[in-house]
């Protein structure tokens, strides 16, 4: 059949239409969207999860409801294809109804058992409302209603049925925060992600449209609260110019459930206070603090609190003037408990003129001061005693304070585990250190139990993250990343949750519900924790890194000015061994946890095997759990991790039908890197443990391809997140 001229014009400008149409229904994905993508379901799926998602009763009216609103109506009139249309009144075929009892009458006269669910929880319901199906959204407060929101939307992202609902939930820990560690220039410290989200410069005056996005994706995981500055404090921040700043951001978070938390320099009073110390107990210091405390509340009256660092790496806390950390914290915490602030002090200390092992030093710090904080303070540790290496034991601390809150400093950006180019969930990384046993009260007495304030009965309770957050259009520096951050969210919600469960979750979410990709996803990403600490760390070793940034291998460091800076501090691998005694007859650390743990961690028989070298210093020639001796396995573990991150590329490569272009040639790019470095990490450290042990290489590891000399040479001036 011949065209006619106009016929196939007609035709050509339908096609150009419709693959206009094509385009704008998908848009690229660049990783912007996180797991908030909410894409076209398959007509079928709508069918069987929404028959109730019809109309939607919003009975009541606040900014947060407002924002519960738009999050429902963008989410399923996406995912179904039109709109979620408002209505007054739950119509014929039924509604999604969203209230409080307190707002509405509605919802109070269903006499739903809110009561226990506090204020932040939410119930969501399918239940008949005047004879008509409904699906409920409920809480006590407004801020609840949103978090029941995106729970809803997320039951039907990630293809769970909807038909009968019946879900009632509520934060386990209170304070669910995200430190950033970003610098009033910009520049974020152990940042991979680009620059800070925080445009100091142009605020208050220009709200970037990224900081609602910041707010909704946070709301979206349960984070209530964000502290916008760096531990490593700069004082500006507390001056009123700065604070005004800080007023818009926190007007921007506000409704989303959302508060605004500093870091509180220490040395501030001296810095822009004029005074001559900062003495925590001179009367003009507390008087200073006090006054700047009712002048950041009087901006921001929602003020979350403080969070400081001092006394360490060189940053300016109480003992410069012969006080203790208690006495530092209490001085905050009298400026801001007035206003119903809190102060989140830093267990994270050690000192340059201290020779105690550094494992130990928080615990001996803080342990006496157990019960000599006020009670609006909470001591902030980190999951380990080192430093957030690939693998630590879990921080003795845990247990060891009844009397003082504990809340977990976990660090979401991947300072030690390759930056952002590396693929590493974190998420079964942390929940290994939330479900070892502290002991502290028998059998059971878990770190999860410990944090959410089970275990002590703590006044409160809290969860920080180091945030993995920047400019990067895909927010965290990697697609896989944004996991970790979502991940973190979640655990902090519930720290029992399972690491499994959440990465099922988010890949759902982020990428595809098709089973077909989740399973391979999630098993590449429960593997990939464990496939970095082989080939950094394997066996309990720690500290091996580069100087300064971090990046790549350096285990025959051992010139730098603190000895605990030194990698060879770490590993103490000699002719005969390696590892650092840690037991009686070394440093002792494992006398800081409780006998049962202590007597397990103390036995090279009983600990396991991936704590072995944190607590051990062995000869080359143990016998392993495998059978090889220590120095082989030591080599094999090193070239397993390297093989791991090769099958997780074969994995990537077969899933190439379930992902986008982009963000699979993202991921596929990355892994490659990874598994360059990994091989790297191997090689140099095969390479300096040998010239240590002397030892021949085992059968089937490769030999290094450079001598020691090259990989000592390496120089990487200018690698990310070291300012
Ligand atoms: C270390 C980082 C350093 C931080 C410090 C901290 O290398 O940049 O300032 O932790 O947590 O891991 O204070």
């Amino acid at each position: 059949m011949r065209l006619t001229h106009g016929l196939r014009l007609a035709l050509g400008a339908l096609l150009a239409l419709l693959c206009a149409g094509q385009l704008a229904a998908q848009p690229v994905e660049d990783g912007y969207d996180l797991w908030l993508r909410y894409r076209p379901l398959a007509s079928a799926v709508q069918t069987r999860l929404l028959p109730r998602a019809t109309e939607l009763v919003v009975a009541g009216d606040s900014p947060t409801m407002r924002i519960a609103a738009a999050e429902l109506e963008r989410g399923f009139s996406n995912m179904l294809g039109h709109p979620l249309p408002r209505a007054t009144a739950i119509g014929r075929d039924g509604a999604i109804l969203l209230g409080t009892p307190a707002g509405s009458p509605e919802i109070a006269r269903l006499g739903l058992p809110l009561a226990r669910l506090g204020p932040e929880g939410f119930l969501i319901r399918s239940m008949p409302v005047n004879g008509r199906t409904t699906t409920v959204i409920a809480a006590n407060s407004d801020v609840g209603l949103l978090y029941g929101a995106f729970r809803l939307l997320r039951e039907v992202e990630t293809g769970a049925p909807t038909e009968r609902l019946d879900i009632a939930e509520a934060p386990k820990v209170k304070l669910r925060l995200l430190n950033h560690w970003d610098n009033l220039d910009r520049t974020v410290e152990r940042g991979y992600a680009g620059f800070s989200l925080w445009d100091w410069h142009k605020l208050p005056d220009y709200l970037d449209p990224r900081y609602t996005d910041y707010a909704r994706a946070n709301a979206s995981i349960g984070i209530n609260g964000t502290v916008l500055t760096n531990v490593n404090a700069n004082a500006d921040i507390l001056t009123p110019a700065y604070l005004e700043k800080v007023k818009a951001l926190a007007a921007v978070f506000r409704p989303y459930g959302i508060r605004v938390y500093l870091t509180a320099r220490f040395s501030a009073p001296l810095e822009i206070g004029g005074l001559k110390t900062a003495d925590p107990l001179d009367p003009a210091v507390r008087a200073w603090w006090k006054a700047k405390a009712d002048e950041i509340y009087r901006v921001v009256p929602d003020f979350g609190g403080f969070l400081v660092k001092a006394n360490s790496e060189g940053q300016p806390g109480p003992q410069d003037y012969k006080r203790s950390h208690a006495d530092g914290a209490n001085m905050l915490a009298d400026a801001v408990k007035p206003h119903g602030g809190i102060v989140m002090w830093r267990a994270f200390v050690y000192a340059a003129e201290n020779v105690e092992d550094r494992a130990k030093q928080a615990y001996s710090e803080f342990k006496p001061l157990d019960g000599t904080f006020r009670d609006n303070v909470v001591v902030q540790v980190k999951n380990g005693a080192i430093d957030f290496q690939p693998r630590e034991p879990f921080h003795p601390l845990f247990g060891a304070m009844p009397k003082t809150p504990l809340m977990m400093e976990f660090q979401i950006t991947k300072e030690y585990l390759g930056f952002a180019t590396h693929l590493a969930y974190l998420g079964s990384a942390w929940e290994e250190v939330l479900k070892a046993d502290t002991y502290a009260k028998g059998k059971g007495s878990t770190v999860a139990k410990v944090i959410d304030g089970r275990l002590h009965g703590y006044r409160m309770t809290g969860m920080a993250g180091v945030a993995n957050i920047g400019t990067d259009r895909n927010w965290s520096g990697s697609h896989f990343d944004q996991a970790n951050w979502y991940a973190f969210g979640r655990l902090a919600w519930d720290p029992e949750l399972s690491s499994r469960t959440i990465a099922e979750e988010w890949a759902r979410m982020t990428f595809s519900t098709d089973p077909k990709f989740v399973r391979p996803a999630v098993g590449m990403m429960m593997a990939s924790h464990q496939a970095v600490v082989d080939y950094m760390t394997p066996l309990g070793l720690h500290h091996l890194m580069a100087t300064g940034h971090h990046y790549g291998p350096g285990p025959w460091v051992g010139d730098l000015e603190r000895p605990d800076w030194n990698p060879t501090y770490y590993h103490r691998a000699d002719a005969n061994g390696i590892g650092f005694d840690r037991t009686k007859t070394g440093s002792d650390a494992v006398a800081q946890y409780a006998p049962e743990v202590a007597r397990s961690f103390a036995d090279p028989n009983r600990i396991p095997e991936k704590d072995l070298l944190w607590f051990h210093h062995l000869p080359w020639d143990t016998k392993m759990a495998s059978g090889r001796p220590l120095w082989d396995e030591l080599v094999l573990r090193y070239g397993r991790g390297v093989g791991t991150v090769g099958e997780m590329r074969a994995t990537w490569d077969g899933l190439r039908p379930y992902v986008d272009a982009r963000r699979f040639d993202d991921v596929a790019s990355f892994l490659a890197i990874q598994h360059k470095e990994a091989a790297w990490w191997r090689d140099a450290s095969v390479a300096y443990f040998q010239s240590v042990s002397g030892r021949p290489l085992p059968e089937g590891a490769p030999p290094p391809p450079h001598d020691l000399e090259w990989y000592k040479a390496l120089q990487f001036k200018y690698a990310p997140g070291h300012h």
